[in-house]
């Protein structure tokens, strides 16, 4: 496959803040963008440079020949993501990839190779720094049905029953949603836990709780400690914290309970529990800072900004035998290419909203591969 024609452009991301478009041979491609971003993702680059650099990206893929996925990891291993920003790469990668299975006449999650059904995680109430909600940044359910579409109808119910419940619990409740599509509440962190595992029992739902409390965005370093519920938590009491969250509300998945350099803290909480402990701004889809102190890990491809990087990782956690978990960002678009990578490369795991059109893109998309 080579090369014929290459355009970028800005677009809107779900906030209306840019991002970069990329369209080659008729394959467009976004990236999303973080807000609770780890201090250890690729370098981006504002959009303005980001459209020079793609000319730069254009000129040398144009002398290149991609005949197979590895042909543009080559590729993208000699583009340097401080220079050339990562969300730069990433969108031109994934437009290479795009081309090269359309010229083959395949999909996406085909030419990547397997076909594996992941089990959703939903975001159902959202605080943090995605929302004024509580500390909590998400609270998310998790369908344990094996047909992958009842599991997404069970949760869409959930979700609006939810809803209901909140106005009449929460005096606040205004029926608003967060950056990912979460209600927000003012209910406390444990009121909405205990409020989630309530319905769920009561409501006989086939579903799962888990939470990602992104600590990093509370942690102090200079107090060394959690600024948590109006206390500060050392790493002993916040280990206590979640151990009783997970105890008291029966939680399968809990993401970041720790801040992104406490691997000792990880491996401590790890050893303690029985549920899933993963680790996102921690260790950042970066094989140089993985490290087997949690049992799973986030995958995010443009916290390493690029397609190389996110299969590396990918095989990295199969040999530590920690369970990949690939997911959406605050800031997204309505590029679903996400759900192929996870269904092509036999991620069991993925992480998403429920609502809104950048979110459902996924979703959807998932559902009809999945038919
Ligand atoms: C997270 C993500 C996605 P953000 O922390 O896991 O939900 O949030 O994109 O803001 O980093
Ligand atoms: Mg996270």
């Amino acid at each position: 496959m080579k090369v014929l024609s290459a355009s970028a452009r800005k677009i809107l991301d779900s906030i209306s803040k840019p991002t970069i478009e990329v369209e080659i041979n008729g394959n467009r491609s976004s990236v999303p963008t973080g807000t609770s971003k780890s201090q250890y993702e690729a370098a981006q680059i504002p959009i303005n440079q980001m459209l020079k650099k793609f000319e730069s990206i254009t000129k040398l893929a144009k002398k290149k020949n991609f005949n197979s996925i590895q042909d543009i990891v080559n590729f993208e291993e000699k583009l340097d993501p401080k220079k050339y920003g990562g969300n730069t790469i990433l969108a031109f990668s994934y437009s290479l990839l795009k081309s090269l299975s359309n010229s083959k006449g395949k999909e996406v999650y085909q030419l990547l190779g397997k076909k594996k059904q992941p089990r959703p995680l939903f975001k159902v109430i959202e605080g943090g720094r995605h929302a004024k909600g509580p500390m909590i940044q998400e609270m998310l359910i998790i369908p344990k049905h094996k047909n992958f579409d009842k599991g997404v109808w069970e949760s869409s119910e959930f979700f609006f029953r939810l809803g209901e419940v909140l106005e009449k619990k929460d005096p606040f409740f205004m029926n608003s949603r967060g950056m990912e599509g979460g209600w927000v509440t003012k209910l406390d962190d444990n009121q909405a836990l205990d409020l989630l595992r309530q319905e769920i029992d009561e409501g006989g739902f086939n579903l799962d709780l888990g939470v990602d409390i992104a600590s990093t965005s509370f942690y102090s370093k200079e107090y060394k400690g959690y600024d948590f519920h109006k206390y500060v938590f050392n790493q002993e009491e916040m280990i206590d914290y979640v151990r009783r969250i997970v105890r008291d509300n029966k939680l399968t998945y809990v993401e970041d309970p720790l801040e992104e350099n406490d691997y000792e803290g990880f491996k401590k909480l790890t050893k303690k529990t029985r549920t899933m402990i993963c680790g996102d701004d921690i260790f950042s889809t970066n094989v140089s800072r993985l490290r087997p102190v949690a049992n799973s890990a986030i995958v995010k491809p443009n916290q390493i900004g690029s397609l190389g990087g996110t299969i590396k990782f990918i095989e990295a956690l199969k040999k530590m035998k920690m369970t990949p978990v690939i997911s959406h960002r605050s800031r997204e678009t309505e590029d679903n290419i996400l759900s192929h990578l996870c269904i092509g490369l036999g991620i069991p795991f993925m992480k998403i909203g429920l609502t809104s059109g950048e979110r459902t893109a996924k979703v959807n998309e998932l559902m009809r591969i999945l038919k």
